[in-house]
């Protein structure tokens, strides 16, 4: 069986608790053998390739420090203020500076000479995310001749955004190098097609293979799962279920609606308050009968556009408080830290609703995990934007368009006064593909496709 060699930015060790992700690839490079390479997170003076190895329960990892050039033009810079906010359809926050796009190309270099040596012929060799797009061109160009997937956890952009970008043609051709590309949704395929056969003149060929010039790539739409079996033990653990209580008995036979998100702009949470807002000025009545509960913790605190969210989501959080707020009920309970991941799935459990509402997100894990964490006897309902890359496989949950404080208002009563036969229906149908179209489903479509790559010329 071939190794595999994961490369993503950030790297899991095999200790300690993780997400679903890191949990599913520590169990392939368990089984297979291989390395998981990236970014140690350590800043040094001097970049120097030297590599830290670490083994942990049966999984090696292999980590070199930053300086702090590459720190700022490639990961805060380029991934993070100029491709995060683009991918996210936000290109009025998207910075375009020649440094980061020169610090991006450096960084990946440095990363692609110190990983190839480890790479033996036989090994699979998968990358991840948009921290990494030209690595495959840059391990090409070191003699690597190994099968290389690369999969994208963010959207693609359409290509009339796409095109803003001074790189984008670079990069997209650099993506090119990759035998296997993996998407979570046809949508996001569809874009990229789009784009490499608009503007660059290649074609389609089989519905899922491109063509440009001497290169061919496949392409996968792939959705990622979640640990759905460790998810529902988490709930059963001990912290979960005083969890449960503790938070149960704070809101005092209230409905409690819960939001948990890393604080980033994507999420939509000023908008998802608003609609909050919407809902207790449209509801009277119901006003002192819910609570909503948001939990995002703070990410990228050192990107300015963060920074901002942040103290506007303060002040509204504060306004709303302040203008609806009764002597023994606070509507909004805004907590600015993170849980560890038994205290989410007892947060969960007892929620009434799970309010995921991004303006947009490749993905979100968050609704799987919420599906996963509920009584079959008496589930919540979850509220799930149109455009989270999780609507496509969720179509049971109540879809909003997060943009429209009415649409997440009315979502929001109707989530209230479902019955609890409805709750249980639409709950059973998610939960089944949540528990079938798991993380290690995930996993093995996308190196199955890759393994079925043809041999040929690279
Ligand atoms: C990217 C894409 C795509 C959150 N708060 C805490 C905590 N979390 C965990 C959640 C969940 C994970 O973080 C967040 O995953 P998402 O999918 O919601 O979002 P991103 O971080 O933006 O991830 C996304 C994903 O990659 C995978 O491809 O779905 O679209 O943007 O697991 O539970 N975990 C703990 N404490 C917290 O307070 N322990």
């Amino acid at each position: 069986m071939s190794r595999i060699i994961v490369i993503s930015n950030r790297v899991s060790t095999g200790g300690g608790a993780h997400g679903g992700l890191a949990t599913a690839l520590h169990a392939a490079l368990r089984e297979n053998g291989g390395i998981w390479f990236g970014w140690s997170g350590e800043r040094v003076e001097q970049f120097t390739g030297l590599i830290n190895f670490q083994r942990e329960n049966g999984v090696t990892t292999a980590t070199v420090d930053l300086d702090d050039h590459d720190i700022e033009e490639y990961y805060n810079g380029y991934a993070n203020r100029t491709l995060w906010p683009l991918f996210h359809y936000r290109i009025d926050l998207a910075e375009y500076e020649r440094d980061f796009a020169g610090g991006y190309q450096r960084t990946n270099k440095r990363f692609a000479d110190t990983v190839s040596p480890l790479i033996e012929p036989e090994d699979l060799v998968w990358v991840h995310d948009y921290h990494m797009f030209p690595l495959g061109a840059e391990l090409r160009k070191r003699g690597v001749r190994n099968r290389i997937g690369f999969f994208l956890h963010i959207p693609w952009p359409p290509r009339r955004l796409l095109v803003t970008l001074p790189e984008a043609e670079e990069l997209v051709k650099a993506l090119l190098a990759y035998d296997l590309i993996g998407f979570h949704t046809p949508e996001w395929v569809e874009s990229f097609c789009d784009y490499v056969c608009h503007e660059l003149g290649g074609t389609l060929e089989g519905g899922n293979e491109l063509v440009l010039g001497k290169r061919r790539v496949r392409l996968i739409a792939c959705p990622i799962g979640i640990d759905a079996a460790e998810f529902a033990k988490l709930t059963e653990s001990d912290t979960a279920r005083q969890t449960f209580e503790r938070v149960r008995e704070s809101v005092v036979g209230r409905a409690l609606i819960v939001g948990v998100d890393r604080l980033d702009y994507s999420k939509g949470l000023e908008e998802r308050f608003l609609g909050y807002e919407r809902f207790l000025t449209d509801n009277p009545e119901e006003r002192k009968e819910v609570v909503l509960l948001q939990i995002a913790p703070p990410s990228r605190a050192s990107v300015d556009s963060y920074q901002r969210i942040r103290s506007t989501l303060e002040g509204l959080a504060g306004r709303i408080n302040g203008a609806h707020a009764a002597l023994d009920w606070v509507p909004i309970r805004y907590v600015n830290q993170g849980y560890p991941r038994d205290v989410l799935a007892g947060v969960y459990r007892a929620s009434k609703i799970g309010l995921v509402t991004p303006l947009r997100d490749g993905m979100n894990l968050v609704a799987k995990e919420y599906v996963a964490a509920q009584d079959p006897e008496d589930p919540g309902v979850l509220i799930l934007s149109r455009f989270a890359g999780a609507a496509e496989q969720m179509p049971d949950a109540l879809l909003v368009n997060p943009y429209s404080a009415e649409e997440m208002s009315d979502a929001i009563r109707q989530a209230l006064i479902m019955p609890r036969e409805e709750r249980i229906r639409r709950w059973e149908t998610l939960i089944r593909d949540v528990q079938e179209q798991d993380v290690v489903w995930w996993r093995t479509q996308f190196t199955e496709a890759l393994k079925a790559v043809p041999e040929r010329a690279r």
